[in-house]
């Protein structure tokens, strides 16, 4: 079916893009194959500003024409980001996609007037601004097509100008989540283990415990591991890896990129009889420890453990 196809290709893409810059991922994976299991991707997250054109709509659109559906609505109060997920009826091998922005419009005068003076700078042949992706007709492939190059094909770049490290400061003073995507725009944060449809790990502990054996770090914000049967969700993540990263006049930066998410999902009816199908299992996010995984990629997160690491020597 082509738009399986094309999903297959966006996905396998937008998944060598985040594996080449984040290595925590390749070794996630050894792990895994090393312990006889596979690794089977439950979902994958995007960040971005929420403003038009710029926002959740223009990367859920282009999925959305590819037959993918909106599903469940969160908020976080503190974190000043809304977000949704979606997923795709047709064949649930394909991962679930998770998708947050910044509320721009409560951020403080000055990180907001940055954010809408910086987003104007797009160059159009990304499609954004003033033709926002998410008005274009994406009943017709052309529109598809256009939509999918005009939000992933510059992976490796920013919709917008690169920003200056000053900027980058100034704002992850106030939120570290627009610093992060003011720096990545498009890129994909994580991909995610499927703990429930894993051979070798029983439990999120259980790769905790197996990738902490070889030195990967564990985001501890709100204990390891995150949410629980009563959720009907548990996960944890690694902290994220640092990256050489671009900014404007050939500057380059180490800075926090990517992280591997692990989750388990269990059913909403956590008394229902095993083994589990995919359909009897929830297939939402949990709001609370959502908040917590976020700070993956934060400063306090990535630090904490490099000093930890200093320690151990
Ligand atoms: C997304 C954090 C939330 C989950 O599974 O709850 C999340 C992000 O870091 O952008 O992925
Ligand atoms: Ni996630």
């Amino acid at each position: 079916m082509r738009r399986k196809e094309i999903l297959l290709q966006l996905l396998d893409k937008l998944h060598d893009s985040y594996a080449s810059k984040a290595l925590v991922a390749l070794r996630v994976k050894q792990v895994i194959e090393s312990l006889g299991g596979h690794y089977v991707n439950d979902h994958i997250a995007f960040r971005t500003f929420g403003l038009p054109g710029f926002g959740i709509n223009s990367i859920a659109a282009p999925f959305q024409a590819l037959g993918y559906q909106a599903c469940g609505e969160y908020y976080f109060e503190e974190k000043k980001l809304n977000a949704i997920h979606l997923e795709f009826p047709e064949d649930n091998t394909l991962p679930k996609i998770f998708i947050s922005e910044l509320m721009v419009e409560r951020m403080s005068p000055k990180v907001q007037s940055f954010i809408r003076a910086h987003t104007r700078k797009v160059d159009s042949s990304f499609g954004r601004g003033v033709i926002g992706i998410d008005q274009v007709n994406l009943d017709h492939f052309d529109s598809i097509r256009h939509a999918l190059t005009a939000t992933f094909l510059h992976l490796d770049a920013t919709p917008w100008p690169w920003v200056t490290v000053e900027d980058y400061k100034m704002l992850k003073q106030e939120s570290e989540y627009a610093s992060w995507v003011a720096a990545f725009g498009n890129r994909v944060n994580h991909f995610t283990i499927a703990i429930h449809q894993s051979k070798v790990f029983q439990e999120v502990a259980d790769i905790n415990e197996a990738v902490q054996k070889v030195g990967i770090k564990l985001n501890d914000s709100g204990g390891l591991v995150k949410g629980s049967v009563d959720v009907s969700l548990e996960q944890s993540s690694t902290v994220a890896d640092l990256v050489y990263w671009p900014f404007a006049g050939d500057k380059l930066e180490v800075i926090p990129y990517a992280y591997i998410e692990f989750a388990r999902r269990f059913p909403k009816d956590a008394s229902l009889a095993k083994p589990w199908k995919h359909e009897d299992l929830y297939h939402g996010f949990e709001a609370m420890s959502a908040d917590k995984i976020f700070e993956s990629t934060y400063e306090e997160q990535v630090k904490k453990n490099e000093k930890s690491e200093g320690k151990t020597e």
